[in-house]
């Protein structure tokens, strides 16, 4: 029996792969995390982007984020009650930036088996269409795994700017309001635009898995927020005290090494 999302919800995340909006944590929760991030960035300047991955072993208010009840239970709906967070990853787009995500599939290299591994991508700022929300390729999921080329392109958000050729004519944008979320499978072909608006444009994508998938290659880690791991495929991740403490900024680094060992294990270039 479904916890969050309605049959009819669940179907048409299976037969396109997406699903929104779906209400994650509320407006004001959305407003207050928005806000610490834009307080942390006055005082030490914008996140680099490798501070916005796993960023829920740096700050206390993603750590509590990830382990939303709320957010918890439609993921449940989709791959069951053992949840680890495999990732987390900040898609910040200033205003008028010209940052954009490519068409791609996430699990083009994430070396995950089998690619069991649902995304709730939450909105802490308002995304509207024009601000670059994310569109999708409905069922595009269904096509297995696709041959991507990389372009590193320097305004492309994506770690290697992988891309597709997709098209664009069948894409559906997905706005959200903040505090609502989308869900998307990791198979499914995405994108999003610049962000043309005056306002900032956040969201936090949390990559969430069942505990029998594992990482093909090397080993990383993920944090358990449901249920139970009898399968030790992952290291644990430790949960932060405070914002940016000694301990988590090490911690965060030694995750990050690992992950960057088993994304850019073929690639020729990797961002510094
Ligand atoms: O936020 C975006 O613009 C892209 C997000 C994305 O590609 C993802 O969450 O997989």
């Amino acid at each position: 029996m479904a916890k969050a999302l309605s049959e009819s919800d669940l179907s048409r995340f299976q037969r396109d792969g997406f699903l929104f909006p779906v209400p994650a944590i509320g407006a004001i929760e959305a407003a207050a995390l928005y806000r610490r991030l834009a307080d942390h960035e006055a005082e030490h300047g914008p996140l680099p982007q490798k501070m916005r991955q796993k960023v829920h072993l740096l700050f206390t208010g993603f750590a509590d984020l990830v382990r939303n009840e709320a957010i918890l239970e439609a993921v449940e709906d989709v791959i069951g009650p053992d949840i680890l967070v495999w990732g987390t990853n900040l898609f910040i787009k200033d205003p008028r930036d010209p940052a954009f995500v490519s068409w791609h599939q996430d699990s083009t290299y994430w070396g995950l088996e089998p690619p069991d591994l649902v995304t709730a991508w939450v909105a802490l700022s308002d995304v509207p269409v024009e601000s670059g929300a994310m569109k999708f390729i409905p069922g595009s999921h269904t096509r297995g795994q696709l041959a991507h080329h990389d372009t590193f392109d320097e305004n492309n958000l994506l770690t290697r700017g992988q891309s597709l050729d997709m098209d664009e004519s069948r894409a559906v944008p997905a706005p959200l309001t903040r505090g609502e979320m989308s869900l998307h499978d990791v198979r499914l072909a995405h994108a999003s635009s610049a962000n043309e608006t005056g306002e900032r444009r956040v969201g936090i994508a949390i990559r969430c898995i069942p505990p029998h998938v594992r990482q093909t290659e090397g080993r990383t880690s993920a944090t358990l927020v449901r249920g139970r791991d009898d399968f030790g495929h992952f290291d644990p991740e430790p949960r932060p005290t405070a914002d940016m403490t000694p301990d988590a900024v090490a911690a965060h680094e030694a995750a990050m090494s690992e992950r960057f060992a088993n994304l850019y294990a073929d690639a020729e270039t990797r961002p510094v």
